[in-house]
């Protein structure tokens, strides 16, 4: 892959500048599409079955892997270990507890390796405690203003804006960060709904830029070839590896973990979700392009533009893709279909056109073949619902009022949602 740094830099804002005159925002010129059928084989065969869809489970991984994010090419590192770190019992005014676990990749103590913050409430039932197992985009001390939690060290990305409010110098986090995305986190409301918050700072897997994939966990595994992992693969797995650890906490209810991600990040948690099994439910925060939305839609960002933006995200493979969508061997229906039966919850915003809501919606909703063969409920709307009002079961699907953002509307259903497990 080509260093494109300049490029990067101008495009590295949350939001892209979206004006440009051949961005489609108008539903009359979204050209004509047939989505592929997740209930039909490669061949044409139909899928009539559980033990038929097992099978066309794995054509689809495959299909997703190979044309998409890129191959996984390794599991749990033998040499991984998690190396706790900080244990303080009276968080949150005594509500709850804040622990720090180091998770190391290799035998190397410098690295690479993830800091994971799991902050639980105190009162624990038999069950254990419902997670949501989140990645977060400027280090975990953003997430709430507590001086306990542990400011990163590592390389951040930054926005013109975050350099001018000093929460970035040097691309390294400073004291002024703690709690600047406190409004993406209700940590206290999630303790008060008796949840436990895990989550880690994604730039610890793969530093958020195209670098050649000379650093993060790419520089221990090699270069990636044309047809494996780029960065939303590798944050995947590192979401598995957080699990890996939540695995061995028994105050953790196993059966009620749910992987989290807004944007980027919501497409890293549907194929994190898609691949791991262990996360019983799946949250896609306005994830856009290559994340919930129908690519084949061409609806706001597209294909082309999203790899030459962000030419490290997903497997090279996937640029064949670039300016011919209708080419795709998969929709991102079918990557929501892999998640069934366990619950997966699409969110879109209404003034978040770039990740077309629409999209998101028909993504959602055409998964539902492969829910209901499963014997699980489809989403159960044929259109998308008014604003601010959640619809499904295990196919769940709102669009709030606002922007590209995480809200309290947004955290309340994902609440009611983990409760519901
Ligand atoms: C945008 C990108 C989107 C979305 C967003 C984000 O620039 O075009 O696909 O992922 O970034 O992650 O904030």
């Amino acid at each position: 892959m080509l260093l494109r740094s300049s490029l990067f830099l101008v495009l590295m804002s949350s939001s892209l500048p979206s004006n440009s005159q051949d961005v489609i925002y108008d539903e009359a010129k979204v050209p004509p599409y047939t989505l592929p059928d997740p209930l039909r084989f490669e061949d044409g065969a139909p899928v009539a079955n559980l033990e038929d869809w097992k099978k066309r489970r794995v054509e689809l991984m495959d299909l997703f892997a190979n044309q998409v994010y890129g191959k996984t090419p390794i599991g749990r590192p033998e040499a991984m270990r998690f190396e706790p770190r900080k244990k303080i019992t009276t968080f949150l005014g005594g509500k709850a507890t804040l622990e720090e676990i180091r998770i190391h990749f290799s035998a190397e103590e410098k690295g690479p390796f993830l800091d994971l913050l799991l902050i639980k409430p105190n009162q624990i039932p038999e069950s254990g405690v419902p997670t949501f197992l989140t990645l977060n985009f400027g280090g975990n001390q953003t997430l709430h203003p507590s001086p306990e939690i542990s400011l990163s060290t590592a390389w951040v990305r930054s926005s013109a804006g975050d350099i001018k409010e000093g929460l970035v110098l040097d691309s390294r986090a400073t004291e002024k960060s703690r709690g600047s995305a406190i409004s993406r986190w209700p940590v206290e409301k999630l303790i008060d709904a008796g949840t436990a918050l895990a989550s880690f700072y994604y730039g610890d897997i793969d530093p958020d830029f195209d670098d050649g994939f000379e650093n993060g966990i790419h520089a221990l595994f090699g270069k990636p070839k044309p047809d494996e992992w780029g960065s939303i693969g590798a944050w995947a797995w590192g979401a598995s590896r957080a699990m890996d650890y939540l695995e061995t906490d028994k105050t953790i209810d196993q059966k009620r973990v749910a992987i989290f991600g807004h944007s980027r990040l919501g497409k890293t948690a549907l194929w994190a979700g898609a691949q791991d099994e262990r996360f019983s439910l799946v949250i896609s925060n306005n994830s856009g392009c290559g994340g919930a939305a129908l690519s084949m839609r061409c609806f706001g960002e597209r294909v082309g533009r999203i790899n030459t933006a962000f030419p490290h995200w997903f497997a090279d493979t996937f640029t064949r893709y670039n300016e011919n969508e209708a080419a795709l061997p998969v929709d991102q229906h079918q990557l929501i279909a892999l998640i069934a039966p366990r619950m997966v919850y699409v969110a879109s915003a209404v003034e978040d056109e770039w990740a077309d809501p629409k999209g998101e919606f028909l993504a959602a909703k055409n998964a539902g073949p492969v829910y209901e063969l499963l014997g699980k409920k489809a989403l159960g709307a044929d259109e998308q619902p008014e604003l601010n009002s959640s619809v499904g079961e295990s196919v769940r699907y709102h669009i709030r009022t606002g922007k590209h953002d995480v809200t309290d509307y947004d955290w309340g259903q994902y609440i009611r949602a983990i409760r519901s497990l």
